[in-house]
């Protein structure tokens, strides 16, 4: 059984939906990060940089933080997602996510969701940033189908971030490659499952 401490957050979904993608039983356990739950002294003992997600799987005795190494753990332990011969091709993309996607547009977060108005410079940047993001996943997906040949986890720890496409004030009709891999993986058993499965119920956005 695998304890996983999450919020609905893309970083905490990109964990619930691959463990629905395994099909693995999973136990899990709401962190309010309004009410600053990631701060407790029991959390901290899981999650140094007291942030989620953080897995405990009981079966190993073995705890991860940082989304990245969750899913590379989840993918070797189950052996899906991440197949030998895209190896390399899927950890360019995945860490191209933990690097640049979630960073930046976590960033556009800040300043074009929660605090509009208070610099117009990181407004101006972000959104910068925001657009160049697009750009560069929409030209990988006018040529394949997923980031890599097949779906893996590249695409498992983009897309929850591109589901807050209108946090970013990006028009996804902008970008159609995205948009139709976006739509069409937004189907998937998993990914409706493994959107909401702690905190209040949200819709999967679509534009
Ligand atoms: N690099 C980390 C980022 C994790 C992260 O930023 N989590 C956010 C929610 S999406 C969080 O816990 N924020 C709480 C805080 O910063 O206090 C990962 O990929 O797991």
């Amino acid at each position: 059984m695998i304890d996983l401490y999450s919020s609905p957050s893309p970083n905490g979904r990109k964990i619930s939906i691959m463990l629905e993608e395994l099909s693995v039983e999973y136990n899990p356990i709401f962190i309010n990060l309004e009410k600053k739950e990631q701060f407790t002294e029991e959390f901290s003992k899981i999650s140094p940089s007291n942030k989620i997600p953080v897995i405990v799987d009981k079966d190993n005795d073995q705890v991860i933080f940082e989304s990245g190494a969750i899913l590379l753990y989840l993918a070797k332990k189950y052996n899906k997602f991440l197949n030998e011969k895209d190896y390399w091709e899927i950890i360019q993309w995945v860490f191209f996510q933990m690097a640049y996607v979630g960073p930046m547009l976590g960033q556009a977060h800040q300043y074009l969701f929660y605090n509009p108005g208070k610099s117009k410079y990181a407004e101006e940047k972000t959104k910068g940033y925001a657009k160049h993001i697009y750009k560069i996943l929409d030209k990988r997906l006018s040529k394949q189908e997923f980031f890599s040949n097949e779906y893996s986890i590249a695409d498992i720890s983009i897309w929850p971030w591109i589901a807050r496409f209108e946090r970013h004030q990006i028009n996804l009709n902008h970008y159609p490659n995205v948009l139709r891999w976006y739509l069409q993986i937004s189907e998937r058993p998993a990914i409706i499952k493994g959107y909401n499965v702690v905190g209040d119920f949200f819709k999967i956005p679509k534009p």
